[in-house]
């Protein structure tokens, strides 16, 4: 039989990446462009991502959502990811309008009392059914990459008929939740195997392959019965690799890589005298250039993200560095990144730099959320917001009403595409404290006191700053994580400006005070010079993630080693 496979696309969340990946496997796809498409449909994939109402909604308003009913229902094949399975539910407690109703039961948020929510990184699944063949391709050796806030509880006793539907179940703290599900021509899954490396791609083939015919029917399961949790879950550490992109004197977009987010050259090249009656030597560069030195080049950023995702890297970061000085939109290089990145690179990529309000020369009000859209389009799965969540926040303690207004960068972005696609970008900065007795205010708490041999004796706290660390505001790094998670943010990148480029570590005191802070997850970021510092960042925080550049980047130490020796200290890490 002919395959005119569809993709479904409601206009929100990066579809891109499960093209690439197709194109990547050899299959060939057109879009879903009118109701009228689902006739032609032999196969069709919903690449849901983003928020559940706005999923829905955006069905509802295209004319989608009874054509993908009854297409469903036809018994032709389809594929549903992330809220592309939770679609198929009765409802979401994310959202007023129904879903579905194929699966006879209700999506529900994840308890944070144990964990961080969202559950965002890469786990392992557990198969139901007897038979684990690698039937289906999916397999219980290998980890997929989830990121959600709601989930499908799995509880045959409360719900037998919805539970017949669950195939595997993956174990988050102690929940266990629906991972995938499968009946008849459906099948779904919570994680992104467009996102999950190797594994993913081998599930959506095998999907693609076998799936075939339209009357296939399987043999129904046998009941299902309880999963109790075990002591620990397969939630694994994730290693982030990430790229400061910046133009350099001649214009070129390259990775580069700062001390202290100083990304110049230190030392000003020295020029000999000429040679007593030698020929003249070329003119010295101007005092300017001299002085501050040329832009670091670590290499390009497209080449190094392919080579990080080969080397297992779990997530790339990629910042737009210089992006506060101009319209991100009209700054098409960085897209083109983006884009050339996305086509090679099949885990999880954040984007940062410029996501803000912005107005064109041209006076085009470009509202932050339509700057992020832009980048999700090309392939970011996550945009990270540094100055913008500063002010944020400073509006958000201005205002005494203990919520934001709905206007802000992060509020926007999370309603429309889900909180855990909005990363906030911290730089923090430590401001020493003379005598500590003398210190008062409610930033008292926060202040770390020193120990060790270089350190002991000295206290600090942790001040913001924006504009790259250009300019430090009236905000501690606790004021920034506490109002960025009530605003809606899903993670934070932790830089340290004191540490960045270093070497010397993780600055794990401003580690753990944040991490204590919040409950959404927080990448560790700046100062790592050896495996480790991994190693210690993982055992003495909670941190859901590490990342690090510049040891990357100068290939000092490979991301392969690092995950070696973290499974030699029995630290959870995904295998590649
Ligand atoms: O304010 O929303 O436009 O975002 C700007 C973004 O650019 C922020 O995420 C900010 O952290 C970043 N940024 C701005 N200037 C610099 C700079 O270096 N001059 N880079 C900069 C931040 C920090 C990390 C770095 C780690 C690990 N770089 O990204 O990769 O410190 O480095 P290491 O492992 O080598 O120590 P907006």
């Amino acid at each position: 039989m002919m395959m005119d496979l569809f993709l479904l696309d409601y206009g929100a969340g990066n579809v891109q990446s499960l093209a690439n990946t197709l194109e990547r496997l050899g299959h060939s796809f057109k879009w879903i462009t009118s109701p009228a498409d689902f006739n032609d449909a032999t196969h069709l994939i919903f690449p849901g991502v983003g928020a559940f109402e706005s999923a829905v909604d955006g069905l509802t308003s295209r004319g989608f959502l009874e054509p993908l009913r009854q297409y469903i229902i036809s018994g032709r094949p389809y594929f549903g990811i992330c809220i592309g399975m939770q679609v198929l539910f009765q409802s979401s407690s994310e959202a007023s309008l129904p879903g579905l109703g194929i699966i006879p039961d209700k999506i529900d948020v994840f308890a944070n009392e144990d964990k961080t929510v969202p559950h965002m990184g890469w786990n392992s699944v557990h198969l139901l059914d007897a038979r684990r063949d690698g039937d289906d391709g999916l397999d219980e050796a290998l980890h997929y990459y989830f990121v959600h806030s709601y989930r499908a509880t799995y509880d045959p006793e409360r719900e037998p008929d919805a539970a017949q539907w669950a195939h595997s179940v993956t174990q988050y703290g102690r929940e266990v939740f629906v991972a995938t599900v499968r009946k008849d021509n459906v099948f779904g899954c919570q994680f992104h195997p467009e996102k999950s490396g190797e594994a993913g791609m081998h599930l959506l083939d095998t999907w693609l392959r076998r799936s075939g015919s339209p009357t296939r029917r399987r043999p129904p399961p046998a009941p299902r019965v309880p999963f109790s949790p075990r002591p620990r879950d397969g939630f694994t550490k994730r290693i982030i690799a990430c790229m400061d992109v910046r133009a350099n004197d001649q214009g070129d977009l390259v990775v580069t890589k700062g001390d202290q987010y100083d990304v110049r050259e230190k030392k000003p090249s020295t020029f000999a005298a000429p040679p007593p009656g030698g020929p003249p030597l070329p003119a010295a560069p101007s005092l300017t250039a001299d002085v501050a030195g040329a832009v670091r080049n670590l290499g390009k950023p497209v080449a190094l993200a392919a080579r990080y995702y080969a080397a297992g890297a779990d997530e790339l970061a990629l910042l737009n560095i210089t992006s506060f000085r101009h319209s991100p939109l009209r700054d098409q290089p960085m897209l083109a990144v983006v884009r050339a990145a996305a086509a090679t690179v099949f885990v999880p990529m954040t984007i940062g730099g410029g996501i803000r309000d912005t107005v064109d020369p041209d006076g085009t009000p470009r509202p932050a959320l339509e700057v992020a859209g832009a980048y999700f389009r090309a392939g970011a799965d996550k945009v990270s917001i540094g100055s913008e969540a500063v002010y944020a926040v400073e509006r958000l303690r201005a205002s005494e009403r203990g919520r934001g207004d709905g206007s802000s960068a992060i509020e926007t972005i999370a309603r429309a595409y889900g909180r855990q696609a909005v990363v906030v970008s911290v730089d923090p900065k430590r401001v020493y404290v003379d005598d500590v007795s003398t210190f008062d205010g409610p930033r008292r708490e926060e202040i770390v006191l020193g120990s060790g041999e270089e350190e002991e004796g000295k206290a600090w706290w942790y001040q913001c700053t924006v504009s790259g660390g250009r300019e430090a505001r009236d905000l501690s790094v606790v004021e920034l994580a506490r109002g960025v998670e009530i605003l809606g943010a899903g993670e934070i990148l932790l830089n340290s400006i004191d540490r960045d480029g270093t070497g010397r570590g993780f600055d794990l005191d401003l580690v753990n005070l944040v991490r204590r802070n919040v409950s959404i997850p927080v990448v560790a970021s700046s100062g790592a010079g050896n495996v480790q510092h991994f190693v210690d960042v993982f055992e003495k925080t909670g941190v859901e993630a590490a990342l690090a550049a510049g040891i990357f980047h100068r290939g000092e130490v490979e991301i392969g080693e690092v995950k070696e020796a973290l499974i030699n200290q029995g630290i959870s890490t995904r295998k590649i």
